[in-house]
């Protein structure tokens, strides 16, 4: 059988390495075919996540930056300041979490969608069109975000003006100067050539990009269990792979970003220069509230608790 199964990136950065990986895998393990659809093939986010709803697809990438519209506990993931920043941390985490693999894992059920893999692409960056020091610097910015409402109330409270926006217009908007500013890990701003459309790149450390994998839900379950253990063996091999690939990559990605563009400004702020976006953090966590209840809550609270398993496994 031949299995579609569509990204929000090209071949060649992290989701398309992750999806190559699967694929290889599959193949060799089985009689089953992957085809893997890049960023733009098959629209946009959006359109592939319904897509695989519908199950004329049956895998998708699809980040909680988009999918929070959809499922909005999934917002937990773009709280400020809430993830850890240890990269050996992140890794067991996303693999351990049973609010992630779970209790969000119900929810995307409730979408017709089965979460195959949850895992990070790299520390988020700001690059914008002036540099940014505090939120004071952010006033009239009218900076692109992905199409989640927490993501707007983010870029609010760090003084901003967030405009949501997928990622095909980002490019345009920026270089149309209608838009000053956006925010994506290192590696995506450089394949991307996000650099030229923009002069600072600036450290604030308030997040790191989550993406998922998803099956169409009534396709996984039909699946015989052999090949389910296959698909899940797929998935750890390729999690495992991504981990280590990532490793070394922000900064391979910005010593190449320096090369092109050599008037590039490079700002890591201070813990100083950091703390009112922290505070500003704190109104971002009220909008999550207002806006999940509950079932929010339960959600951030395993989360932390998840996270703080974490760094006790990996630091003892
Ligand atoms: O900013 C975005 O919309 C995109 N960023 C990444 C790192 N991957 C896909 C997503 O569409």
């Amino acid at each position: 059988e031949e299995w579609k199964y569509a990204i929000e990136e090209a071949l060649d950065e992290v989701q398309g390495v992750y999806a190559q990986k699967f694929k290889e895998y599959v193949e060799a393990n089985s009689d089953h075919t992957v085809s893997i659809f890049p960023f733009g093939t098959l629209g946009e986010s959006a359109d592939t996540t319904e897509l695989a709803q519908m199950g004329a697809i049956q895998f998708v990438d699809l980040s909680p930056g988009f999918t929070g519209s959809l499922i909005p506990e999934l917002q937990v993931f773009l709280l400020p300041y809430t993830l850890p920043e240890d990269p050996a941390v992140l890794a067991d985490f996303y693999k351990t979490s049973e609010t992630i693999n779970e209790d969000l894992a119900a929810l995307y059920e409730e979408q017709s969608l089965h979460l195959i893999d949850m895992f990070p692409e790299g520390e988020v960056v700001m690059t914008t069109k002036e540099a940014v020091k505090s939120p004071a610097d952010l006033d009239g910015v009218k900076f692109r975000v992905m199409t989640t409402p927490l993501l707007v109330e983010t870029y609010d409270a760090f003084g901003a003006t967030p405009t949501p926006l997928p990622w095909g217009e980002v490019f345009g908007a920026l270089q149309l100067n209608m838009i000053q500013g956006q925010e994506n890990p290192m590696f995506f701003v450089e394949s991307t050539k996000m650099y030229e459309v923009t002069d600072h790149i600036t450290f604030t450390g308030h997040n790191t990009f989550t993406t998922a994998v998803a099956a169409n839900k009534s396709f996984y379950d039909g699946l015989s269990e052999e090949d389910k253990e296959m698909v899940n063996a797929a998935a750890d091999k390729a999690y495992d792979y991504i981990i280590e690939y990532q490793k070394g990559l922000q900064d391979k990605a910005l010593a190449a970003i320096k090369e092109a563009k050599p008037s590039i400004t490079v700002t890591t702020l201070t813990d100083e220069e950091r703390q009112p976006f922290r505070e500003a953090a704190k109104a971002v966590r009220e909008s999550y509230a207002e806006m999940t209840g509950e079932s929010g809550q339960k959600v951030l609270d395993g989360f932390e608790a998840d996270i703080a398993a974490s760094v006790e496994r990996v630091n003892g």
